[in-house]
C-alpha cells in the first residue's frame, strides 16, 4: 500500500508538466463570501452578512408552512420496479432497486438540537423558523411524512474491508423523496436512524446521539471547506434507549436515539450496480446507468454509445479529486468500502472518520482497523481497488473494447491523483508558477512535519499567518505548530529554501501570498475532542456547543473570536490524546 509520503515522493520526483492553480477553488463560486480574507469580525454580524449574500432571498419568499413542502417519488418509482414485498423484515431482495419502508418513529419526547439554516434555507427553500415547530420534529424525525413522501430503502451490495459482502441495502435510512429547488435542483431527502428496513440484517435501524452529532457537523463542515459532500439538515434526539457496545468490546451502553435529515443530489453508490451485476440484473444494472446519467451527468449525451464508458472516465476523474480534497483537510473516512462511496464523488456515510491532527501518513480514525486498511495514507489506493470494482460491475454493458478503454482510463488515476495533490500542496505553500524541486519542499515540509509530529492543519494555517520577515526571523510566538516544527534539524535548510522559493516569484508580494494561502488552509477543523466536547453536552440536552461548533465551522477559513476562546485553534488539551473515536454507529 501507499502512503500518502511515498505518493507525493513518488509524484514529486517525476511530474512537472501541469498547469499550476494559483488559488483553489476549494468554495463555492456563488459564495461571495467564501474567499474573503481574513478577519476578527464578531459571529452575528459575519453570519447574518453572510446569510444574506448566499442567497439573496429575502424571508418573504421562503416557505412558511409545512403544509407546502412537497417531495416526489414519482421519478425514482416510474424509473425502477420495485419490492413487491411489503414491511420491514430482514430478506433478501431482488429486482428492484427500491422496497418501499416505513419509517418507525422515535419515542419522544423529541428535541431539535441543530439545523442548518444553510441548508434549510438554501436549498429546500423553508424559512427557518418552522424548524421550530412540533410538526418539523414529526418530519424530520420519521413519526410523520411529508407531503407526497413515500419512503424507501435502497437495495445495494458492496465490497467491504476487499471481501464481497453481498446484499447490504439503506438498513437504517429512509429516501422521503426528492426535492426539486428554486434553483432547479434536484435534492434526495433521507432519513438516518429511522428505524428498521429490509436491509437491517442484525441492526436495529437506530443511530445513536453520539454518531448523529458527527455526521451532522462534519457533513457541513466539509461543505464549508469546499469538499464535496452530502449534507444536513436538522438533527433531532430522543429519550428512545439504544444499545451500543462502543468499542466492540462487549461493554454494551445504553445511549439515546437520533436522527438526521440529510440530503445529497443522489445516494447512489458503486455498491448500488455492484449488487445488479453480481446477481446477472443485467437490464436493471442499464436502467439505473442511464437514469444516473440522465439525472446527474447532463454533459453525457443519452444516445452515445460510449456513454458507460465516458461515465466511468468521470467517475475515475473526480474521485481521485475527491480524495486529493480529503488529503487537502486531512480528513479520513475510516469506511472507505465500495458500498460508502458515492457514484457522484461526493463524501457519503460519516462513521468513524477523523481529520488527522499531528500528521502521520499511517493515521487511522477506527481504532478497531488494526491493520490500517482505511488509513489516511491509504485512502487514495483504497480509491483505486473501488473504481476496479465498480470497472467490474460495469463490464456486462461495456464492450470487449471499451473495457480494454475503461483499463486504459483506469490506470491514468494515480496520475489524476498525484497531480491534483501536488497542486493542492503547492496552494497550500502559497507556491506560483512551477520549479523542479517544488515536490521536494512539499515532501520535504511533510517529513520534518512527520517527525515531528507537528499538527497538520496548524502548521499549514500559521505558515499562512506569518509574514516572511517573521519566517526569516524564526519569530513563532504564538504559532505552536511551527515552535513544534521548528525543533527539526533540519527546519532552517527548509526554511531557507522556502523563503528562497517565494523570493522568486515576481508576480506576488507577501500579503498577497498570505491571503492566498489563508483561503486553502483553515484555521478550524472538526477536531475530535472538540466533537467529543459537544456529544456530551448535547447527551444531557445542551445544544449550545453542537450550535456553536456548527457555525464555527461554517467559515472554517476565518479567525473568529468564540473559537478562538473555545481554544479550537490551540494546542489540542491534554485528554484529547487520551480519547478513542467511538466506533459503533
Ligand atoms: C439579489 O437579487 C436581486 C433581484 O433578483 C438582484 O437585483 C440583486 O442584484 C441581487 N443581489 C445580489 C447581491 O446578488
Ligand atoms: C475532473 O474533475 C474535476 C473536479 O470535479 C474537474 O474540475 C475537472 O474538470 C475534471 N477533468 C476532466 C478532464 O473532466
Ligand atoms: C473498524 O474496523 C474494524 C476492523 O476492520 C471493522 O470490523 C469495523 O466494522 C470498523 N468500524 C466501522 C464503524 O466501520
Ligand atoms: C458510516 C456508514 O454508513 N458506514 C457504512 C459503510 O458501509 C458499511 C457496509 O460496508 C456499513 O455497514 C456502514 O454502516
Amino acid at each position: 500500500m501507499w502512503s500518502i509520503y511515498k505518493v507525493l515522493v513518488f509524484a514529486l520526483v517525476s511530474a512537472s508538466s501541469f498547469t499550476p492553480v494559483y488559488v483553489l477553488d476549494f468554495c463555492q463560486t456563488t459564495d461571495p463570501d467564501c474567499h474573503s480574507h481574513d478577519s476578527t469580525a464578531s459571529n452575528t454580524q459575519q453570519s447574518q452578512h453572510t446569510f444574506k449574500s448566499r442567497w439573496n432571498m429575502s424571508a418573504a419568499n421562503l416557505i412558511q408552512d409545512l403544509d407546502q413542502f412537497t417531495v416526489s417519488c414519482k421519478k425514482l418509482m416510474d424509473a425502477f420496479p420495485i419490492d413487491e414485498v411489503d414491511g420491514n423484515f430482514v430478506r433478501t431482495v431482488k429486482n428492484c432497486i427500491f422496497s418501499k419502508s416505513i419509517p418507525t418513529p422515535l419515542k419522544g419526547p423529541l428535541k431539535l438540537a441543530a439545523v442548518s439554516k444553510d441548508v434549510i434555507e438554501g436549498i429546500l427553500d423553508l424559512d427557518t423558523a418552522v424548524t421550530q415547530s412540533d410538526d418539523f420534529l414529526h418530519y424530520a424525525s420519521g413519526g410523520r411524512l411529508l407531503p407526497g413522501s413515500i419512503p424507501l430503502a435502497h437495495r445495494y451490495g458492496g465490497h467491504q474491508f476487499g471481501y464481497w459482502a453481498g446484499q447490504l441495502g439503506d438498513g437504517r435510512a429512509h429516501s422521503l423523496g426528492q426535492y426539486i429547488n428554486r434553483k432547479g435542483e434536484i435534492w434526495e431527502l433521507q432519513l438516518k436512524g429511522s428505524g428498521k428496513t429490509p436491509y437491517s440484517r442484525s441492526g436495529d435501524g437506530r443511530a445513536v446521539i453520539r454518531s448523529s452529532v458527527r455526521e451532522f457537523l462534519c457533513s457541513e463542515a466539509m461543505h464549508s471547506l469546499g469538499v464535496p459532500t452530502s449534507r444536513a439538515a436538522s438533527l433531532i434526539v430522543s429519550e428512545e434507549p439504544v444499545f451500543r457496545d462502543q468499542f466492540y468490546n462487549g461493554n454494551v451502553k445504553t445511549e439515546r436515539g437520533a436522527v438526521v435529515l440529510r440530503l445529497a443530489k443522489s445516494w447512489f453508490r458503486i455498491g448500488s450496480l455492484e449488487v445488479l451485476s453480481q446477481s446477472g440484473e443485467i437490464d436493471l444494472l442499464r436502467k439505473l446507468l442511464n437514469f444516473v446519467i440522465d439525472e446527474h451527468f447532463p454533459s453525457i449525451n443519452s444516445n452515445d454509445p460510449d456513454k458507460y464508458l465516458v461515465l466511468y472516465t468521470t467517475v475515475v476523474n473526480e474521485t481521485a479529486h475527491l480524495i486529493a480534497q480529503w488529503m487537502s483537510v486531512g480528513f479520513t473516512h475510516g469506511v472507505c468500502n465500495t458500498d460508502n462511496f458515492s457514484l457522484l464523488s461526493i463524501t457519503i456515510d460519516y462513521g468513524p472518520f477523523g481529520f488527522m491532527e499531528s500528521y502521520d501518513p499511517n493515521f487511522i480514525p477506527n481504532t478497531s482497523d488494526d491493520e490500517g486498511r482505511y488509513s489516511i495514507g491509504a485512502q487514495a489506493n483504497v480509491g483505486l481497488f473501488n473504481l476496479e470494482k465498480l470497472l467490474w460491475a460495469l463490464s456486462p454493458v461495456l464492450s470487449n473494447k471499451q473495457q480494454r478503454e475503461a483499463k486504459i482510463i483506469l490506470k491514468g488515476y494515480v496520475d489524476i491523483y498525484q497531480k491534483r495533490i501536488q497542486q493542492i500542496f503547492k496552494a497550500k505553500l502559497g507556491l506560483l508558477d512551477e520549479e523542479e524541486d517544488d515536490g521536494y519542499l512539499i515532501a520535504f515540509l511533510l517529513k520534518m512535519m512527520e517527525d515531528t509530529q507537528s499538527d497538520f492543519t496548524m502548521t499549514f494555517r500559521q505558515l499562512s499567518e506569518a509574514s516572511a520577515e517573521q519566517l526569516h526571523n524564526r519569530d513563532f510566538t504564538k504559532m505552536w505548530a511551527l515552535e513544534d516544527l521548528s525543533s527539526h534539524k533540519h527546519f532552517s535548510d527548509w526554511l531557507n529554501m522556502y523563503l528562497l522559493r517565494l523570493s522568486r516569484q515576481p508576480n506576488d508580494n507577501d500579503a498577497d501570498r498570505q491571503d492566498r494561502m489563508k483561503t486553502v488552509n483553515p484555521r478550524y477543523v472538526l477536531r475530535n475532542w472538540m466533537a467529543e466536547a459537544a456529544i456530551r453536552k448535547t447527551e444531557m440536552n445542551d445544544f449550545s456547543e453542537v450550535e456553536q461548533l456548527h457555525r464555527v465551522l461554517s467559515f472554517p477559513f476565518i479567525t473568529q473570536e468564540t473559537a478562538e476562546e473555545a481554544g479550537y485553534a490551540a494546542r489540542p488539551p491534554l485528554w484529547a490524546k487520551r480519547l478513542k473515536v467511538s466506533c459503533s454507529s
